[in-house]
């Protein structure tokens, strides 16, 4: 059975008029001594791509899928499995990520939901076996059922804190079945709507209680996938815990849990921060905790998580930039956690966005790789520092001074003139970059 009127989706180059080809991704192309396809880590998000249907808060589905063609819901999971399969293998697409919910319904209780998942979890790895395609992370979804409406690891009630545990237990051994490289926490309802009824501090210290479970549990199982938090200021709460990078960050020293967790950034969830994606990126690297990427884009006239396909270049440069600089991903990836806008509701659209997205990364890798081979950056802010490198500066970096010293040598030399910080000038390099990486 086959899903998809298209042929597999090779590379035709950046003059190729084809919309069903890759013009900028060419998996196997070196790139600064690896290739494509191992910068990119490309993958598919299993939610997005199968199960979602084009409902928005005015309207139901626009999305019919021939997957979904069957109301026996367990049959329409398997001919998923082998949906998603198809898809990924035409589109080169190397890992998926998944919610336990997104690839098997849920039972009448705890008990049939985890048969369930067993049942599906074996398809799955038939297909896994015979495509080679693997699993770059697994998750729970513990926010979307009614029980889940305070919360899971920060719920008032702990009778469903222990359900969650119970949930993501089953969900990481899926995930070390699945021979998944990571296990992310999104905590879609860790967070609160008002101070009038919540108990923030106790909420925490039981999100790092839940935390800690979980890294206790992965030893006791030998699950050696790397643990990640995926940081969101708002949506569905009015305050999610996991704000962004730096306030996870100091949740991790706070718990004493910074040895066991990474994070994973999605551009969208940065930009609803009112960060930049690079930043949230850069801030990682910085910190040494640059785990995996969601690689999806905003719409700043929307202001919410549109989850839309990445189409900026720019955006795509100076992330692959940040990536670049932090050594590549290591385990994670580049998860395309995004999805097709509502209208475009036929099956094509599925290929027709990922090539979008897989060419906007791969042309940004290929223009951040030019622009740190020429070190365009690099020397500049080299240059811009080099006060640091001798004489007081290099002292205030050794350590070698206190205020005294300094102001002794403030009383006797001043400062000396600044600089100009250049923006504009290296704004429209970028661009000269972007514009001809490819010739
Ligand atoms: C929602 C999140 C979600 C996580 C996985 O905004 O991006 O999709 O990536 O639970
Ligand atoms: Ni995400
Ligand atoms: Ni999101």
């Amino acid at each position: 059975m086959s899903y998809f009127n298209v042929e597999k989706i090779s590379y035709e180059g950046p003059k190729s008029k084809n919309p069903f080809s890759f013009k900028y991704y060419n998996p196997d192309e070196i790139v600064l001594g690896k290739t494509m396809k191992e910068h990119c880590r490309f993958a598919m998000s299993y939610w997005h791509t199968l199960t979602y249907m084009g409902n928005d808060p005015f309207g139901g589905p626009t999305m019919f899928r021939p997957w979904d063609n069957t109301n026996d819901t367990m049959e329409k999971a398997i001919e998923r499995v082998h949906a998603a399969f198809e898809f990924m293998d035409k589109m080169q697409i190397p890992f998926f990520c998944f919610h336990d919910a997104d690839i098997a319904p849920r039972g009448k209780d705890l008990k049939e939901t985890n048969e369930r998942l067993d049942k599906i979890v074996a398809v799955i790895k038939e297909e896994m076996n015979r495509t080679g395609i693997k699993c770059l992370w697994g998750t729970t979804n513990a926010f979307g059922d009614d029980k889940f409406v305070h919360g899971a690891g920060t719920s008032c009630n702990a009778t469903v804190f222990a359900y969650a545990a119970a949930q993501i237990k089953k969900a990481m051994e899926i995930t070390k079945e699945l021979g998944g490289e990571n296990y992310v926490f999104w905590g879609g309802r860790e967070g609160y709507e008002t101070l009038l009824n919540t108990d923030t501090g106790l909420e925490l210290d039981n999100l790092a209680r839940l935390l800690k479970m979980a890294v206790d549990y992965a030893k006791e199982i030998g699950f050696t996938g790397q643990f990640l938090i995926e940081p969101k200021p708002m949506e569905p709460t009015k305050h999610q815990y996991d704000f962004d990078t730096a306030t996870v960050l100091s949740f991790l020293r706070k718990y004493d849990l910074l040895d066991s967790f990474k994070l994973n950034i999605e551009a969208n969830h940065a930009t609803l921060a009112g960060h930049t994606f690079q930043h949230e990126l850069n801030q990682c690297r910085i910190n040494g905790v640059l785990g995996s990427v969601d690689a999806n884009q905003g719409d700043p006239m929307l202001g919410w998580d549109t989850d839309q396909f990445p189409t900026n270049i720019y955006d795509t440069t100076l992330a692959m930039y940040e990536i670049l600089l932090a050594g590549g991903l290591g385990k994670g990836g580049l998860n395309f956690d995004s999805k097709v806008r509502r209208g475009s509701f036929e099956e094509d659209d599925l290929f027709l966005s990922y090539i979008a997205g897989m060419d906007t990364f791969a042309h940004g890798l290929k223009v951040a790789a030019a622009l740190l081979e020429d070190r365009v950056l690099e020397d500049f802010k080299a240059r811009r520092y080099a006060s640091y490198q001798e004489g007081i500066g290099k002292d205030i970096i050794d350590g070698k001074v206190g205020f005294k010293e300094l102001e002794a040598f403030a009383l006797s030399n001043g400062v000396t003139k600044n600089t100009s910080g250049r923006q504009e000038m290296l704004e429209s390099i970028l661009n000269q970059y972007i514009a001809n990486v490819n010739e």
